[in-house]
């Protein structure tokens, strides 16, 4: 494959300003007729001879410039995905006629059709499935896009920017023409045609400007819209408010489709949406995926500043966007939700999604240097690491100076396509702080290890601090980063001590150094609330006592801390567990006393007491321990649940009872209470699953939930509880498959419920799943709600010791390599824990994917050679 590296970027050779697009929708093909006006760019002294413009799929149907027609090989020649134009002028305008086919775009990428309706997918490079085209993220054009289709069955025509012009054709047809003032990269291009309901609704802008809101979607799912709607107002408000940026066009259009390769697309002024990320209805829809919806939705939106007004130079620079878009729409969410928890939720999320790729055979730095196939980037690692990093400039600048900053950034380049580093000198400009050594975040890879050793001595209290990036695939020797760590000292009471004159309980140091060392004058040995807030994106190492991660949990003030201090009880425990041989029985003594306390405050704050009480992942403790037998994490994970479950049995019965709502609400605080009693349900089918507990009345307890249901969350946790233990569900299963059979979103989540059941036996059970009627290869969500919840979500089905899991895996990517690559590819990210398995395992594994590496796509075999190590 070839390989497209950071350091070869040449600005364009010739500029697009002006396109104009005429799509014909037919029966079976579509014609694609563009016109574009090209400029030498002057940025370009070495004058190219060639025009090279990108085009895959592309039938070419006829190429006149200045209105002269073009013959093949004489005036220009196709060479593989592009097409070459010799000694073409420094001005002059390029009509070409393309024939595609959407019907047959199984892919997801360019112009496709998806339930009836057509749609495009056009980041990274799917404009160039579209037209022949610079497809190229710094070619900014201003485009005007006519589409023409059958009335009755595309009542609706839509593209980017505003609506201009529309009419009657002959033979019952019709079309809209679409003007987009804004200049733009191709990838954020879009046109939708079909028959869809619309739910609208007007926002005024902060200057007063009134903007028309239309979301969009299939007619029955009419209903499911509302949620959207209201999330999308709060964001454009609370952009104004914190960002101080405003709307731009007269009009702003969502979209939903069914078939979708992410959650959803920025396209200016006209987003599409993954169903999974815009409908929300409680009935159908879980807490969860409420929350979902309403921070996608924002993140989309937020796009259309950083994103779209300025943009990424190259698809290197692509944390640019995305890791400054995570930012805001975590930020976003803090505001609108509980702040403490949503930092729990996110650092939760880095820490055992993205840290495992920062350590293992996919990392990569939030700017690569190199890339095959960018699909493959967008990663966690770009997208939540790189918004910490934001967060950590927005920590060293402060609030105040952090805004002064990002206005200078949307102001100084508005209109314009650049750098990390150019994002990164105006936070420089504004603060005056030197910001050198801290871009290395943005070049090495790999997740620092920070080693905190202390002695306290005469009424001093001394601290020294290790900060070391283990080796990563290609780069083996890292530089020292600066890196901000926030800190708490707390008394015998768990009190915040004095940590200067002035009496400050909290303080930041900033790390720039290998080692170093810092002292505190304290009249007791402190316990060291250490990362306070999750300050930067590291792995801590710190001996605590049991008895400190105790006072962190009860007294701390900072919600990452005692989140953290309760993982860490969790973890060592079950370390005791797997490792030593204890039961789980032999840690209880030690936890219910902790977990107690946690339970007696929990109604200050039900959400987080649900993150506190809750066991981390077998996925989690897996990558913990090494060589990774998924087995034994199963049984140390599942027994330690159960005897929490009997231990505490009186605690969950009264919370579970006490939690109960009259009535269905859909606000915060009756997210967070349904969260801790699906929790304390939970624990209790874990225990009765087990044995322990009277299966009998935990099922009957359990089982009203779903057949009295006030909601989905009530309803597929009341599933999930019997299913996943074992319990009696008489028959429910088959009872919600008949009752949502029309709701593909609850479909997904049938699905997944199955497919997530621990225990090798699921691997059987997964393979009837695949051959179910309503599994289809070519739905995204489908496929990600069997094949990845086993491989991602269920690792002691996966990793079944008989090797039927990797069959089914392997089989399962060649399928849908031929499909669609991108989905096959991001699946199988899924094998990165190949050369953590112990041996029995990594030899299967190693050998289920050698087996279908040739013949790979691009796009796959990039990634199974970086599992593989080739
Ligand atoms: N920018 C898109 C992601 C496109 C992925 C293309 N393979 C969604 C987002 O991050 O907002
Ligand atoms: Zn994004």
């Amino acid at each position: 494959n070839p390989v497209t590296r950071l350091a070869d970027y040449q600005p364009p050779a010739w500029l697009v300003p002006d396109t104009t697009l005429d799509v014909d929708l037919r029966d079976g093909h579509t014609l694609v007729t563009a016109r574009l006006t090209l400029r030498r760019n002057p940025e370009r002294a070495d004058k190219p001879e060639d025009l090279v413009l990108d085009g895959e799929h592309l039938e070419l149907r006829s190429l006149t410039l200045d209105g002269r027609e073009l013959n093949p090989g004489d005036d220009y020649r196709l060479d593989g995905p592009r097409l070459v134009i010799p000694g073409a002028p420094d001005h002059f305008t390029l009509t070409s006629v393309v024939r595609i086919e959407p019907e047959n775009n199984t892919a997801l990428e360019g112009l496709y059709r998806s339930n009836g309706m057509y749609c495009t997918q056009c980041e990274a490079e799917g404009f160039r499935r579209i037209t022949f085209f610079p497809d190229r993220p710094d070619v900014l054009s201003r485009f005007t896009t006519t589409i023409h289709a059958d009335k009755s069955a595309y009542p609706l025509l839509l593209s980017n920017g505003n609506p201009v012009d529309a009419g009657e054709e002959q033979g019952g047809r019709h079309y809209a023409t679409w003007e987009d003032p804004f200049p733009k990269p191709c990838y954020l291009f879009a046109l939708v045609a079909g028959d869809l309901a619309c739910l609208s609704d007007t926002f005024i802008t902060a200057s007063g400007r009134e903007v028309a809101l239309r979301l969009y979607a299939e007619h029955r799912d009419l209903d499911k819209l509302d949620h959207a709607m209201d999330s999308l107002k709060r964001a454009m408000a609370w952009d104004e408010r914190v960002f101080g940026r405003e709307y731009d066009l007269d009009i702003f259009q969502i979209v939903a489709v069914s078939h979708f390769n992410m959650g959803a697309m920025e396209n200016k002024g006209l987003n599409i949406f993954n169903t999974s990320c815009v409908l929300a209805h409680p009935d159908t829809t879980t807490d969860a995926a409420f929350e979902r919806v309403e921070s996608v939705v924002a993140h989309e939106y937020f796009h259309n500043w950083s994103g779209n007004r300025v943009t990424c130079r190259d698809w290197f620079q692509l944390s640019l966007k995305e890791g400054f878009t995570v930012f805001r729409d975590q930020e976003f969410s803090s505001d609108m939700n509980s702040r403490a928890v949503v930092r729990v939720e996110n650092v939760d999320f880095l820490v055992n999604h993205q840290f495992p790729e920062d350590q293992g055979p996919m990392a990569h730095p939030v700017r690569p240097a190199a890339y095959q196939k960018i699909d493959n980037f967008y990663t966690l690692t770009v997208y939540e690491k790189g918004a910490e990093i934001v967060r950590m400039q927005h920590e060293l600048l402060g609030a105040d100076d952090f805004r002064r900053a990002t206005d200078l950034y949307f102001e100084r380049f508005d209109g314009q396509a650049v750098t990390c580093d150019d994002f990164v000198a105006c936070m420089e400009e504004v603060s005056g702080l030197d910001l050198a050594q801290f871009k290395r975040w943005y070049s090495q890879a790999g997740t620092p290890v920070l080693t905190v050793t202390d002695d306290y001595r005469d009424g001093e209290y001394r601290l020294t601090i290790e900060q070391h990036t283990p080796a990563t695939p290609g780069e083996p020797d890292k530089q020292p980063l600066m890196i901000p760590v926030k800190l708490a000292l707390l008394d015998g009471q768990g009190r915040p001590l004095p940590l200067d004159d002035q009496g400050r309980a909290e303080t930041v140091v900033i790390l720039r150094e290998t080692r170093e060392a810092l002292s505190f004058q304290l009249p007791e040995r402190p316990t060291p609330s250490l990362l306070r807030g999750f300050s930067a994106p590291v792995s801590l190492r710190y001996d605590f006592s049991e008895e400190q991660l105790v006072t962190l949990l009860a007294h701390d003030t900072d919600g990452f801390c005692r989140w953290d201090a309760a993982q860490r009880l969790y973890f060592a425990a079950l370390a005791r567990i797997i490792d030593d041989g204890e039961s789980a029985a032999d840690q209880l003594p030690r936890l219910t006393p902790v977990l107690e306390r946690v339970i007696a405050r929990a109604d200050e704050d039900p959400a987080q007491a649900a993150l506190l009480l809750g066991l981390p992942t077998e996925n989690a403790v897996g990558d913990r321990h090494t060589p990774l037998r998924p087995q034994s994490v199963h049984q140390a994970v599942s027994g330690l649940r159960a005897a929490i479950g009997e231990a505490l049995a009186e605690h969950w019965w009264r919370l579970a009872k006490d939690l109960e709502a009259d009535a269905y609400q859909g606000d915060g605080a009756a997210m967070g209470r349904r969260r801790l009693r699906r929790l304390a349900i939970a624990y209790l089918a874990a225990a009765a699953g087990q044995g322990a507990l009277d299966a009998d009345q935990v099922a009957d307890y359990v089982a009203r939930d779903f057949d009295q249901p006030d909601c989905m969350t009530n309803a597929l946790g009341a599933l999930r509880d019997l299913v996943h233990n074992g319990l009696a569900q008489n028959g429910r299963l088959e009872a919600f498959a008949e009752r949502w059979a029309d709701e593909p979103l609850v479909m997904d989540q049938w699905f997944a419920v199955q497919a997530s059941v621990p225990g090798p036996d699921t691997v059987a059970r997964a393979e009837g799943l695949l051959a179910h009627p309503a599994f289809e290869w070519t739905l995204p969500n489908r496929v990600r709600a069997v094949v990845g919840t086993l491989v991602n979500g269920n690792p002691s089905a996966f990793h079944a010791p008989d090797g039927s899991g990797y069959a089914l895996f392997a089989r399962a990517l060649k399928k849908l390599d031929g499909i669609n690559p991108q989905i096959a590819a991001r699946l199988a990210s899924g094998g990165a824990r190949l050369k953590r398995l112990e041996p029995a395992l990594a030899d299967q594994l190693g050998a289920a994917l050698r087996d279908i590496r040739p013949g790979a796509s691009a796009n796959l075999a990039e990634v199974l050679d970086r599992i593989l190590g080739a």
